[in-house]
């Protein structure tokens, strides 16, 4: 029965509501119609609660930007605590500095002697370079002390031959002095018949004329180079030329 009479009064207000727009310049007043009664159970219900939170969702892909431009360059830090000490150092004077200097130090003495022997020669009027070593002389004659002296003096010491060829060194500078006898440092003085250098060694060559030695007299413990070139031996007071080497 209510819901009859509902469908009635919409009908109603269908109808009126016709009627109104068909004649717009009705000066009759509006029907206010009749006021509808609440429907039954339409009114709208109260809002729910809010549901509980979903799941979480997944992670997005990471975005697409260029890269910014450097930031500025930071405060300086705070001083770092001191280091520990380094390793000891390597010895001086080891491993192949050591050696070089060592080596060149040898060079350097080797060639300041040499220097040194050169200059002393220089100071001689006449000189023979034989090998390694050299025959000089100033002309001047001596008893064999002398003889030994003038060299000694001289840095050098008095001449023996220790081969033909040098032997023969001596004999060019003696036809050059015009000497008949030069003095050798060789003497049987320490005891008879055997002759020594003036180091007390052995000879170790000679050139004895024949029959030489002889020890003419007993008095003859020096030694002389004839200008042919053989030895005699011979007092040691006699005054000969002195030729040296160094
Ligand atoms: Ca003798
Ligand atoms: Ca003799």
């Amino acid at each position: 029965m209510a819901l009859l009479k509902h469908h009635l009064c919409a009908a109603l207000l269908l109808m009126e509501s016709v009627l109104l727009q068909a004649a717009p310049e009705s000066s009759c007043p509006a029907y206010p119609g009749v006021p509808g009664t609440p429907g039954h159970n339409a009114s709208p219900g109260r809002d729910g609660r809010d549901g509980f939170p979903g799941p979480k969702g997944e992670k997005g892909d990471p975005g697409v930007g260029a890269q910014g431009p450097p930031g500025k360059i930071g405060p300086p830090g705070a001083v770092g605590p001191k280091g520990d000490n380094g390793n000891p150092g390597l010895p001086g004077g080891t491993g192949v500095q050591s050696a070089l200097v060592t080596q060149l130090q040898s060079d350097v003495k080797h060639l300041t002697d040499r220097l040194n022997a050169v200059e002393k020669v220089l100071g001689f009027r006449m000189i023979r370079k034989v090998g390694q070593k050299y025959y000089v002389t100033d002309g001047l004659k001596g008893n064999f002390e002398k003889a030994l002296k003038i060299c000694s003096d001289a840095g050098a010491k008095i001449v023996l031959p220790r081969s033909e060829d040098e032997n023969k060194v001596i004999t060019s500078m003696q036809a050059a002095l015009e000497s008949t006898y030069v003095y050798a440092g060789a003497t049987d003085r320490q005891k008879e018949g055997h002759f020594v250098d003036m180091s007390g060694q052995p000879l170790t060559f000679t050139n004895w004329k024949e029959n030489e030695p002889n020890d003419y007299k007993g008095a003859e413990d020096c030694t002389i180079i004839y200008k042919s070139g053989v030895w005699n031996d011979i007092n040691c007071d006699s005054e000969w030329h002195v030729v040296c080497e160094m």
